[in-house]
């Protein structure tokens, strides 16, 4: 039995080493939602909710994000008996659209109590297998062609296995054209336009094909297929989609309109683990190969992206970059690391996440608190 009675949600505030700019905004400080579970029988898992801070990637936020959790989310899984965690998302999904961000940080919290509850690593619980995963490095847009030059170069020699260079108009050909020419032709690039382009840029898309990318990613509408499908006709570079894909009915929209031929999962996105796990299955089948994908989480969403990695499916290398990439110090323990060949390791000798979080740091980042218990729970309910 899997019974969730109290939720403590908490933002902290952690700085970003460096600035991170996409076509859609820029973000230099994040504010993290953390989720603190406790089940029936006092058992705790942390969890996170990848939202940002701006609507900009998709309708959510945090502000959102915590309005959902606190009024409709916890509310349904709170006090409620579940045999297991994948019963949690068709209750999440009943009558309630959207807001997948807000329904996955709960979702997964429970996937991670059902792991420390069954002492099994989150991976294993999943059906991960992979010890270890390849990793690659998402780079935000650069001042020029010179300096993305120079951190590609930085990152294939800390032994990054994939380079993704974040595009949009006016930064797209140039400067990705440039690293291809630094870095030579095996080089494993792949761009990101998070929405910057519509069909009428198809040609000029076009003009990446000789660039041999590994994918190009969403260059079109948050929302879109059908631009997307157009446009895989007219590339030989494989389409990737990201803030398209938000559940398995919409990875099958792609499969059947050739929208794209990679799907990038980020289960904050899709609502949880359920549904990545429907998506990566879906995928198998097709033989469309997937990745786990980043939104800048701390070392604890870091942790569920590495679980859901180990995955069969997943043989691109993903999002997931170790902890110095972003932070000054992680709020866990350890943090996360990757080796001089560019794999990261699967804790699976720990249960749940696999790594300790550092509750005094995240006490001091703190800057809001809320405790939600079971409705049945009279009075208690949203302190
Ligand atoms: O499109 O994959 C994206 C970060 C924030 C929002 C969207 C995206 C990203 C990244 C960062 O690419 C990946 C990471 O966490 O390293
Ligand atoms: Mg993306």
């Amino acid at each position: 039995m899997l019974r969730i009675d109290q939720i403590t949600l908490r933002e902290i505030r952690l700085p970003l080493r460096e600035p991170f700019r996409i076509s859609s905004g820029v973000v230099d400080e994040r504010r993290i939602a953390l989720l603190e579970l406790v089940d029936a029988d006092g058992v705790t898992a942390w969890s996170e909710c990848v939202a940002g801070e701006q609507p900009n990637y998709s309708s959510e936020t945090i502000d959102t994000a915590w309005h959902a959790i606190t009024e409709w989310v916890a509310p349904r899984v709170l006090g409620r008996p579940f045999t297991e965690a994948r019963e949690i998302f068709p209750v999440l999904e009943r009558d309630f659209r959207g807001h997948l961000m807000a329904k996955a940080a709960v979702e997964m919290g429970a996937w991670i109590v059902a792991a420390e509850r069954l002492g099994a690593s989150l991976a294993n619980l999943l059906g991960g297998t992979r010890s270890q995963i390849a990793t690659g490095i998402s780079l935000g847009i650069q001042r020029s062609p010179e300096t993305l030059v120079e951190r590609a170069r930085q990152a294939l020699a800390l032994g990054y296995r994939k380079v993704k260079i974040k595009i949009q108009p006016g930064a797209d050909l140039a400067y990705v054209g440039a690293v291809r020419a630094a870095l030579g032709p095996t080089a494993p690039l792949m761009a990101d336009a998070n929405n910057a382009y519509t069909i009428a840029d198809a040609e000029h898309l076009a003009r990446l094909d000789p660039l041999e990318l590994m994918m190009i990613e969403q260059p079109f509408a948050f929302d879109d297929l059908v631009q997307h499908a157009e446009l895989q006709r007219r590339l030989t570079t494989p389409i990737c989609l990201d803030e398209s894909i938000t559940s398995v009915d919409r990875a099958r929209d792609m499969a059947a309109l050739g929208s794209g031929r990679i799907i990038n999962i980020k289960p904050g996105r899709v609502g949880g683990f359920t549904a990545s796990l429907a998506i990566h299955d879906f995928c198998e089948t097709k033989g469309i190969p997937v990745w786990c994908g980043g939104m800048l989480e701390s070392g604890i969403g870091r942790a569920c992206n590495v679980a859901l990695a180990s995955l069969r499916n997943f043989t691109k290398p993903g999002d997931v970059s170790p902890s110095a990439r972003y932070w000054e110090r992680d709020i866990v323990t350890p943090e996360w690391t990757m080796n001089a060949d560019g794999m990261v390791r699967v804790p699976l000798d720990r249960p749940g996440l696999g790594v300790d979080v550092d509750t005094d740091r995240v006490d001091d980042l703190t800057v809001r608190v809320a405790t939600l218990t079971a409705p049945s729970r009279a009075g208690a309910a949203r302190v």
